[in-house]
């Protein structure tokens, strides 16, 4: 097999070649075989790295940054998770975004929409909300909440614990695109129009509305609550079988379309049972991970991150992956698979090749 290094054959570069780039430079115009590698690389080449969020470690952070700053003037209270592969950069993936929002007892994260996509993965508190188009859905940890984009949202918590649940966006995309748009609500909290559960109940049963059409790409449902989720993955690994590389790894849906839960955005949750040890994969979009239960470890390529409940970490496209749990173990993850897909570029090794 060709090395990757020597696949495309780069010419020497000679004083002569460099005074032409240079005349070429003030042209706006560059040799395409100066960095041919590079655009048309053989294989994936993500700037995005491998990289552990320990929560315990972070948490502290979290808790200054409420002493700091009110939820109502940082508008959103929350912790970038900046990737250091991507020098000065806001971004968990090369595509996607991911942050720990905070919301103290009493506070209110005003009302506004954005064309950016939000799921929030939540970690820990009890008895906060995120009201969506007119309803409002309480937090529970597990829980997958989807504020779609263009979608009026608001967080409050009128309980006694704090709230701190994981946020993943697709702000990297829509900022690629130059589509990013936001506007406040009129009011601090938008008011409640709907009964809490009424979408879940609506589209998110065996039922649906009678000729209902979804006018967005978007799920209909927004809090896939936890208690659910656990109860499939738990039912479905005693009637088998088990993925060799996923344990039982399900998807979140779309109900009404049964595609993806928002356009540019994949979300999955999987069970690693006690004594499961993964075979290596590997998959072109980098996976944001959220340990939602247990402790385990996971190869990322050369790296081996060891894990337990609340931490987060990635996967770069086309790193080698494989997980072992100590116990059972549950993980939560998101990645722009979608949009991959529906470029028809994704691609996936699981196994991996031997
Ligand atoms: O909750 O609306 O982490 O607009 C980043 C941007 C959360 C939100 C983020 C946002 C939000």
């Amino acid at each position: 097999m060709m090395k990757s290094t020597n696949f495309y054959n780069k010419p020497e570069t000679t004083p002569e070649f460099l005074e032409f780039y240079e005349r070429l430079a003030k042209m706006n115009a560059a040799p395409l075989w100066e960095s041919l590698a590079e655009l048309v690389p053989v294989t994936p080449k993500p700037r995005c790295m491998p990289v552990l969020w320990n929560y315990d470690e972070i948490r502290p952070f979290v808790m200054e940054s409420g002493k700091l700053i009110t939820a109502k003037d940082a508008e959103r209270r929350v912790l970038i998770l900046a990737n250091p592969g991507l020098r000065d950069s806001t971004q968990v993936t090369d595509s996607l975004y991911a942050g720990l929002q905070l919301i103290l007892p009493g506070e209110v994260a005003p009302t506004h929409r954005h064309t950016t996509s939000a799921l929030r993965f939540i970690i820990e508190g009890n008895g906060a909300y995120t009201a969506v188009e007119g309803e409002r859905t309480t937090m529970r940890p597990g829980d997958f909440i989807l504020t779609p984009s263009w979608t009026y949202h608001d967080h409050g918590n009128p309980s006694d614990t704090p709230t701190v649940w994981m946020d993943g966006l697709d702000i990297p995309l829509v900022n690629f695109f130059n589509t990013g748009f936001a506007e406040h609500y009129p009011g601090e909290v938008q008011p409640v129009t709907r009964t809490e559960g009424d979408a879940l109940m609506r589209y998110g049963g065996h039922l649906m509305p009678i000729e209902y059409k979804p006018s967005t790409l978007a799920t209909p449902v927004f809090n896939y609550p936890y208690s659910r989720s656990r109860e499939i993955l738990d039912q479905l690994y005693r009637n088998g079988p088990l993925h060799p590389c996923h344990g039982i790894k399900m998807q979140y849906i779309n109900p009404a379309t049964g595609g993806y839960p928002l356009p540019a955005i994949g979300a999955f949750i999987q069970l690693l049972p006690s004594g499961f040890r993964g075979t290596a994969h590997r998959s072109t979009d980098s996976t944001v991970y959220c340990v939602v239960e247990g402790r385990g470890r996971s190869q990322i390529g050369e790296k081996t991150f060891v894990w337990k409940e609340h931490d987060i970490f990635v996967v770069p496209s086309w790193y080698s992956l494989f997980h072992e749990p100590q116990g059972d173990a549950v993980l939560f993850s998101y990645s722009d698979r979608p949009v991959q897909k529906a470029l028809g570029i994704w691609r996936e090794q699981a196994p991996m090749p031997t």
